[in-house]
């Protein structure tokens, strides 16, 4: 949880063990150590039993606002067991040199940012087109209830349409699942990185605090999130959701060429989001309602990425160098979405429509073109 980062943070910085491996690598300031609790996995050893194992890998910082990520400490790692906030164990498998290059990407450290575009407002004099009566969203056709917990993050309730004045249920419940990313590096440490972001850390527990102009545009409604820490005390993140609406092209449009009559509607979309930060990785969750009954979820992946560092010369076929001695192994994202169907009641079946190609192909286009030379494949 959130708080036993922290907390794992300090207790790795103040292990005897740790401290002696690290100053071994010429690191005289264990303040500018970062340390970031990875989840061990589960290899089934009898030492991992009844453990809450988290491996505490290090990057170092040259200041207190740089970023450390651009220079992991690599061949050395802790286990730590979260329930008694202790050191297990210490891997050091001899030091690998820090990557020479900063990786700062603040306005001021990178001397700038684009300055070549002109201000584009998003302006909704009338407001907003949607109500809110507490967690319950109506806008357009749609009538969406909404929650927020540490595990899913955001979650949809009760969403319906109306159609003709009825209102028609479509879905029950529907958030993220899971999200998990396996690393395709078989060399070790890198090889046990295998983070469920939902399940083992929780990312409703880890969203920002969002902020209007920089994270939505317009016409904004945000909703707090309140949650619990690991000693069972309230906490609130605040700005946790947003809620807006967004152009979005054109919906449907038809130039009538006898006459030069051009109808168009503009699409319009509800957007609900929130966004969570897990260690170095951020992520963006978008469910959209649309005025053509469909949904849409997205999800936006930003952030930096999980590094580590390789000696000079060295190069590996599991990945690529983001700078020089800087690694990034091959990685992928799945992420799983629970939809609880609901569409006009509760007994629902999924089927699939495909279209397919036609039996006896060739007899068929010579029946309507007699004359057409023998077909190849
Ligand atoms: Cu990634």
């Amino acid at each position: 949880m959130l708080d036993e980062f922290s907390a794992c943070e300090k207790v790795v910085k103040n292990d005897l063990g740790m401290q002696t491996a690290i100053r071994k690598r010429g690191i005289a300031d264990m303040d500018l150590v970062m340390v970031d609790a990875w989840s061990a996995g589960n290899f089934g050893l009898k030492e991992e039993e009844g453990k809450r194992l988290v491996r505490a890998l290090c990057w170092l910082k040259t200041s207190p606002a740089d970023n450390g990520y651009a220079r992991p400490i690599s061949g050395l790692y802790a286990f730590v067991d979260l329930n008694k906030m202790e050191v297990v164990s210490i891997v050091d498998n001899g030091p690998v040199p820090l990557p020479p290059r900063d990786g700062n990407y603040t306005p001021d450290a990178a001397g700038r940012i684009r300055d070549d575009i002109k201000p584009l407002d998003i302006v909704q004099a009338q407001g907003p087109s949607f109500q809110i009566d507490g967690h319950e969203i109506s806008w357009q056709k749609w009538k969406i209830r909404f929650g927020f917990n540490p595990r899913e993050g955001l979650v949809l309730h009760t969403v319906s349409y109306f159609d003709k004045g009825t209102e028609r249920p479509i879905l029950y419940r529907a958030s993220l699942s899971e999200m998990v990313v396996p690393y395709g590096d078989p060399t070790g440490p890198i090889n046990r990185n295998n983070a469920f972001d939902a399940g083992e850390y929780g990312i409703g527990m880890l969203a920002n605090s969002l902020e209007l102009g920089c994270d939505c545009l317009g016409e904004i409604r945000y909703f707090d999130a309140v949650m619990s820490d690991s000693k069972g005390h309230a906490v609130v993140i605040p700005n946790a959701i947003c809620l807006h609406e967004e152009d979005y092209g054109i919906l449907w449009k038809h130039t009538d060429w006898r006459t030069e009559h051009v109808e168009v509607r503009r699409s319009r979309r509800l957007v609900l989001s929130s966004i969570s930060t897990v260690g170095n990785y951020d992520y963006g969750f978008f469910w959209y309602f649309y005025q053509d009954g469909s949904i849409e979820f997205e999800v936006k992946l930003t952030g930096i990425l999980h590094t580590q560092a390789l000696p000079p010369g060295v190069k590996s076929k599991y990945g690529n160098l983001l700078a020089p001695q800087l690694y990034g192994a091959n990685h992928q994202h799945f992420f799983n979405v629970r939809l609880d169907m609901m569409i006009d009641g509760m007994n629902n079946s999924v089927y699939e429509v495909n279209t397919e190609g036609e039996e006896k192909r060739e007899k068929i286009i010579r029946s309507a073109m007699p004359l057409l030379p023998k077909l190849g494949n």
